[in-house]
């Protein structure tokens, strides 16, 4: 198979990282990737939650962000650019990153799976850009683990990551705590103002 220049130099770069002697707090330690940049509505969630914890996004290796936790991002297809999936999943845990978050759409949705099989034992959360993809997302056979979420709930995803990295990390637990606090406040705020002003003042009041 030929590979494109622009693949090539994506897998280089991913190899000369794996191979590079960083220091492991400034590389990144959540890996978001997407079969196609037409996932990235549906992946902004992740996005959102990691930058709302905090986590910072890596473009440049060479030059990291402050923050001590932090993302990259990539457009990785399954299916148009195979030898760049097994680049990516070959070199994660060598380039320092602790867990995948992977979302795909369509009926063949395979980029999540076979990244959690290649990155094993690299914990990967898999997301089903599409209610058509939930299936070809988890369906792995025993043995080939993967932890997955509902379709589209990229926002869940990355909770879920951040959850597996605060095992090690006491301060990421504090965040994740105070994120679910802010959201308890949230509804409990709502539900004060629903009952005290009636559900037709708030209705008029919410609109
Ligand atoms: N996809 C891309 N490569 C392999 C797969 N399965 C998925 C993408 C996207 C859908 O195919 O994750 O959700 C359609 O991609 P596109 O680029 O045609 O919009």
């Amino acid at each position: 198979m030929t590979r494109s220049q622009a693949v090539q130099d994506l897998i280089d770069l991913l190899r000369a990282e794996a191979d590079a002697e960083r220091d492991p707090a400034a590389t990144p330690d959540v890996g978001v990737i997407m079969g196609s940049d037409s996932d990235l509505d549906v992946m902004e969630g992740a996005h959102e939650a990691l930058t709302e914890l905090g986590f910072a996004e890596v473009t440049d290796y060479d030059d990291p962000p402050e923050a001590r936790f932090s993302f990259e991002t990539y457009v990785v297809s399954a299916h148009r650019t195979p030898e760049l999936l097994y680049a990516y999943g070959e070199t994660a845990r060598d380039r320092g990153l602790d867990v995948i978050i992977a979302g795909a759409g369509g009926k063949s949705a395979d980029l999540p799976n076979m990244t959690a099989s290649i990155a094993y034992p690299l914990p990967v959360v898999g997301i089903p850009v599409q209610e058509k993809s939930v299936d070809s997302v988890v369906g792995m056979p025993t043995g080939a683990p993967i932890v997955a979420v509902d379709a589209g709930k990229s926002f869940n995803a990355a909770l879920s990551a951040v959850q597996i990295l605060a095992r090690g990390y006491p301060e990421l637990e504090e965040r994740l705590e105070a994120y679910h606090d802010d959201l308890q406040d949230d509804v409990g705020e709502v539900s004060r103002r629903l009952h005290g002003e009636g559900t037709d003042n708030f209705r008029e009041n919410r609109d």
